[in-house]
Order: structure tokens, then C-alpha cells, then sequence
């Protein structure tokens, strides 16, 4: 097992669409596995595998552990997640994503899904949900199409965080240069 570092806005891979997976076999159980460690880790309730970089259709999950109580951990996984039916009937629920840390905002999605997926023996199964079950299934395989769920709020909201993070990325690009500069400077120093 492993933890992955997960891509934060606006990392590009973040807009790109995952690929279906042939099969769940040993190699998908193992990534499942490290996105199920670094969702724990985060702290979160689900990760998509293309917010690790992966761009393959497999989201994991846990919506019944709360953080304090490790016995309560109910893992769930799905391969090639496919939403069958979704309600008339919308629910909002207040989102936030690891992607975009410290953001959250109110989202309006159908309240109750039925989705189609591989499980972790390969094997086909269907699930109907709802509450923040079908909020975050929804949300991650928003991921898995590459869509955000800032992309479900107002556009004046949207590019308000857009900015703020292209911004934090370049400050954080120009600090990382700054640091190289000197570290490459010092021994040219001591010579001198
Ligand atoms: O940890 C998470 N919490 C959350 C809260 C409300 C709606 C969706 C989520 S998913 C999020 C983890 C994440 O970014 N998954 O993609
Ligand atoms: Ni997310």
C-alpha cells in the first residue's frame, strides 16, 4: 500500500476524462487499495483515481467512517461507475474536494441514484443510493469525466476560485524557483 499525492487545482489532469478498465485484476485491487489509503489519510469520504493521476474509471469511498472511529470504516469501491437512473427529486448538499482544498459551496444534484459497477471480485453489481452516498458517488464520478463540482455553481463563484488557485500555483512555482536559485547560489559563495 501506498499513499499518492493528490493533484490540487489547476493541475490539467484534473480536466481529463478517465479511460474504462479492461478487468478488475490484482493491479486495479493494488491502486484501489493506495486510493483508499490516501482517501483515510487526507482525511476525505472519496477519491477518484484520476485525482491521484490514474486515469482509469474507479472511484473509492467511504461515507460511514467518521474520522475518530476507525471501526467504523465501511470501504467501498467501484470499477466503470455507471449511473442507470437518476431521481426527479434534487438534494443539496454542502461539497468540498481535496482538489480544491478549503472550498466549499452548496451543490444541487438528483437525490437518489441507481449506478452500475464493477466490484473488487470483477463481479457486475447495482446499487441504489441516496443522502451523501449518492451525493458523493455523483461528485466522484464527476472526477472520472473530468468535472469539478465548482462547475456546478454559479460562474462568478467559479472563476473566483479558479483564480485563487492559478494564483496560489504560480506563488508556489516562484517560491520552489527561488529556493533552487539560491540552493544552486551557495556553493559559488563559499567559494568566493
Ligand atoms: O471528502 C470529501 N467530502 C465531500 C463532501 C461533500 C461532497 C463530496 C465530498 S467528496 C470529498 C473528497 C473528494 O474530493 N472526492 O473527490
Ligand atoms: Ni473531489
Amino acid at each position: 500500500m501506498a499513499l499518492r499525492p493528490i493533484l490540487i487545482l489547476p493541475d490539467k489532469r484534473l480536466r481529463q476524462k478517465a479511460q474504462p478498465i479492461a478487468a478488475v485484476d490484482d493491479a486495479i485491487r493494488a491502486l484501489m487499495d493506495d486510493m483508499l489509503e490516501t482517501m483515510y489519510a487526507a482525511p476525505g469520504i472519496g477519491l477518484a483515481a484520476t485525482q491521484i493521476g490514474e486515469m482509469k474509471r474507479l472511484l473509492v469511498l467511504d461515507v460511514a467512517k467518521r474520522q475518530d472511529e476507525e471501526a467504523s470504516a465501511e470501504p467501498m469501491v467501484f470499477a466503470n461507475p455507471d449511473i442507470v437512473w437518476s431521481s426527479e427529486e434534487l438534494s443539496t448538499y454542502n461539497e468540498g474536494c481535496l482538489s480544491i482544498p478549503e472550498i466549499y459551496e452548496e451543490v444541487e444534484r438528483p437525490a437518489r441514484i441507481r449506478v452500475r459497477y464493477l466490484d473488487r471480485d470483477n463481479r457486475q453489481q447495482e446499487i441504489e443510493a441516496d443522502g451523501i452516498l449518492a451525493t458523493c458517488l455523483q461528485h466522484e464520478i464527476d472526477h472520472l469525466n473530468g468535472v469539478l463540482f465548482i462547475d456546478h455553481i454559479s460562474r462568478l463563484k467559479r472563476e473566483m476560485i479558479s483564480k485563487k488557485f492559478v494564483k496560489a500555483a504560480k506563488r508556489d512555482a516562484e517560491d520552489a524557483k527561488q529556493d533552487k536559485d539560491e540552493t544552486e547560489a551557495r556553493p559559488a559563495r563559499l567559494e568566493g
